[in-house]
């Protein structure tokens, strides 16, 4: 026994608690741990059968992360094999052993319930096999086990898809054995003595694995689905293969094969680069400087200026968070159509069966339309979401100043102005924040949260917490042009254009891109978004540009002409009814003329060489944001870049991604393009810096952890 796991007894019966917060990861000693109880509570005469359950909040959140990291550096690569070794013994034990779930059982967590003879569960538990979410496959039996209990249509989706689901579907495909509802240690106790004695091992359950006749098109459909909705992942069409191999397959050999499958995922690029992910999801929450200790403001009730698209969208997201919203419009026609919006919004939501109609009644019912600033003096944030125009923002910042109480966080949801000269005009900028959020707000996962240069900390930490209520992913950013996402998506975009003008096919671009595993290509992104916003912006500072520079042609061209993307059925691409793309004739006109122009006789770029223009081209604006600290870590960005602008995760943002070409080899690439197409290519003295030292953006980040715990530490 160790102190990760302890033993107890109720009578006759044994209890085996998991305690190793925060979520019971199963970290070295934990398996150990609970076998080792398993064989004590065997060999006691009094014992009639055993309990697992997990102490704390949850059951077993699966295998600990952090572990792989370690076995893929050259670690021990045998660990998987030897946890199977634990559950197998777990599973042959003698005396009945039955799990007890709440919280989650996920991954490992689940693999070890499914070794033990019977499953109970609190109606709030989830279970779920998500490792394909990090880039692998279950590791420890679950593709094996898991169609023996629910058979392999339900396996394959849980196995390959990730998402977690209910104890009670979970009950309904025989995952679990009972819902207790009460006390959950007391109904597994009831449970277990039930049983009396009785053991019954998941692996010789063989009935729901069916015949391959009824099994072959199930699993055709499930790689169907795969390489549509998880496109280029490899983690999924292997954990279907593993599922494929318990129907084929003795118990033992099916295991083999999963370990095979397991391995090759795990020492892939995809599984490091989603591991990255998902611990950089939660590092972005950590501020250095700002510790648990600074006091947050309470946010119970909230304000929104403006019911356009993204006011609407915002008030949609406090109102789905449970946080009553006033919605303020200046005229009542605006206020109604934002209304109709949101309504038409949620009903959609409801026909997909996101949620009941019970629930989007409540929703709208915590959304109060207004015409005034009545009621604003209660609320205990306003977020302001109207034209990005820095006089209007001016103007409506000051009236905020009057009417919000004191305490109030005044946030703008702008998306390149200067929060700082927004603050200027309040009494209070201290209280004063960006709260960047991306189109459709009520989907769209990021939020840039800007901290201006008197921002305090109180109202930082607030917002960071708030992000994580709301279902957001709040990032920390700098205050400058366009903050981190849309700074660098200018030269991304930039890039996209030059290549056309240099001779590649507006298809050959966006082809490359998407099959990079970008969600859309860059110029079908500009159409979709409306090639007149960035015109505009540009016509307003056009005589500040810099003119010895080179300028993209093509987009400014196509919005004089009045092409401005989908909302005009033409920009780059035609569009149809349905907005579906195709090659535009007129396009090619206006190309031919930029081309001619900027002096370019067109010549063939292959999509290698698109993707590295157009990608280290974030790279590139990446490390100066780096390095001017405007993001805090490189992994801030690739969160960034993930959650808001369609960047694959299983290539972990473009920083990681950087780091996985190789530094070196990047900046090297960058000069060449510096020495081809000039100073914009000028490389980022970071990158520089990095290449030359033989450093990675991963190396930068672990310099920021390492000063901000140093810091903290000072200061305690
Ligand atoms: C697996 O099991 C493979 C198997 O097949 C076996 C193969 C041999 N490990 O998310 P939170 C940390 S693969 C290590 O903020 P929540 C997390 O980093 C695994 N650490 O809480 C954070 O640390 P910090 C399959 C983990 O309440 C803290 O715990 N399982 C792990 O919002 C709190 O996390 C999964 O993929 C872990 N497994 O959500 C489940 N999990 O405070 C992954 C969490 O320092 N986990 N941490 O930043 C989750 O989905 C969520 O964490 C969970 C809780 C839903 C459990």
């Amino acid at each position: 026994m160790n102190d990760l796991v302890q033993t107890s007894k109720d009578g006759d019966i044994g209890i085996l608690t998991v305690n190793n917060p925060p979520v019971n990861a199963l970290s070295p000693g934990v398996p150990e741990g609970i076998l080792a109880g398993v064989e004590q509570f065997e060999n006691d005469d009094t014992v009639k059968a055993i309990v697992l359950i997990g102490g704390g909040r949850t059951f077993i959140a699966g295998a600990d992360i952090r572990e792989f990291g370690k076995m893929t550096s050259g670690g021990d690569r045998k660990r998987g094999p030897g946890f199977n070794i634990i559950l197998n013994r777990i599973e042959s034990a003698t005396k009945p052993v039955i799990a007890a779930i709440h919280g989650t059982a996920l991954g490992g967590g689940l693999e070890t319930a499914m070794a033990c003879h019977y499953r109970v569960a609190v109606p709030s538990a989830q279970v779920g096999q998500p490792e394909v979410k990090l880039g692998i496959i279950p590791g420890a039996a679950g593709t094996q086990r898991l169609p023996r209990l629910a058979g392999v249509g339900k396996a394959v989706d849980m196995c390959a898809g990730g998402d977690p689901i209910s104890a009670a579907e979970a009950l309904k495909h025989g995952i679990i054995d009972r819902l207790v509802e009460g006390d959950l240690l007391q109904g597994a106790i009831a449970f277990a003595r039930e049983k009396n004695g009785a053991t019954r091992r998941t692996r010789d359950l063989n009935d729901k694995l069916v015949d391959e006749k009824t099994n072959a098109p199930i699993l055709a459909a499930a790689r169907d689905t795969a390489r549509k909705r998880q496109r280029n992942l490899i983690a999924p069409l292997a954990a279907i293969d593993a599922v494929e191999a318990a129907t084929k397959l003795p118990f033992d050999q099916g295991l083999e094969r999963e370990r095979e499958l397991f391995q090759q995922c795990l020492f892939s690029d995809q599984s490091k680069a989603l591991i990255h992910v998902f611990f950089g999801e939660r590092e972005v929450a950590k501020i250095p400087g700002i510790g648990k200790d600074v006091a947050q403001i309470p946010v119970n009730k909230v304000a929104v200026i403006g019911a356009g698209t993204m006011g609407g969208g915002i008030a949609m997201v406090f109102a789905n968070a449970g946080i009553p919203v006033l919605m303020k419009e200046t005229d009542q026609a605006a206020l109604d159509r934002g209304l109709a919006t949101i309504k038409k919004n949620y009903a959609n939501s409801v026909k997909k069966g996101r949620f009941t109609q019970q629930q989007m009644d409540e929703r709208i019912a915590r959304i109060q339309p207004t015409l005034s600033y009545d009621g604003f003096g209660e609320r205990d944030m306003v977020v302001e979401a109207v034209f990005e125009g820095m006089a209007l923002k001016k103007q409506i910042f000051g009236e905020l100043d009057k009417v919000m109480k004191q305490g109030a966080i005044l946030a703008s949801n702008t998306s390149t102005l200067n929060i700082d000269e927004i603050a200027s005009v309040t009494s209070r900028p201290e209280m004063v924040i960006g709260t960047h959020f991306f189109s459709p707000a009520n989907v769209m996962r990021l939020l840039e949260i800007v901290r201006g240069k008197a921002t305090s900390k109180e109202v930082i930490a607030t917002c960071m917490a708030l992000s994580k209520k709301i279902a957001k992913v709040g990032v920390l950013v700098g205050n400058c042009r366009g903050f981190v996402g849309n700074r660098m998506f200018h030269p991304y975009r930039r890039e996209a254009q030059f290549l056309v003008e240099e001779g590649a096919t507006v298809e050959a671009v966006d082809h490359a891109l998407y099959n990079y595993g970008m969600a859309m290509g860059p110029l079908a992104t500009g159409d979709l978004a409306g090639l007149d916003v960035g015109w505009r912006i540009r016509k307003e500072f056009g005589d500040t540009r810099n003119t010895s520079i080179r300028q993209p042609l093509i987009e400014d061209r196509l919005c004089e002409a009045g092409h401005y993307g989908q909302k005009t059925s033409s920009g780059w691409y035609k569009y149809d009814e349905n907005r579906k793309p195709e090659h535009s004739a007129v396009a090619d006109e206006i190309i031919e003329q930029a081309r001619k122009q900027a002096g370019f006789t067109p010549r063939s770029i292959g999509a290698d060489e698109i993707v590295e223009r157009i990608i280290y081209a974030l790279v590139n604006e990446g490390a100066r944001i780096l390095e001017e600290g405007l993001a805090l870590r490189a992994v801030d960005i690739d969160i960034i870049y993930i959650n808001g602008y369609g960047f694959p995760a299983y290539r972990g943002g473009p920083m990681w991604y950087a780091d996985t070409v190789g530094l070196k080899k990047v900046y090297q690439r960058i000069q060449d393009f510096e020495k081809q197409h000039g100073s914009l290519w000028a490389p980022a003295p970071l990158l520089k810096r990095l290449a030359e030292e033989g450093k990675t953006f991963a190396d930068f980040d672990k310099q920021v952890g390492q000063s901000a715990a140093s810091a903290t530490e000072a200061r305690s």
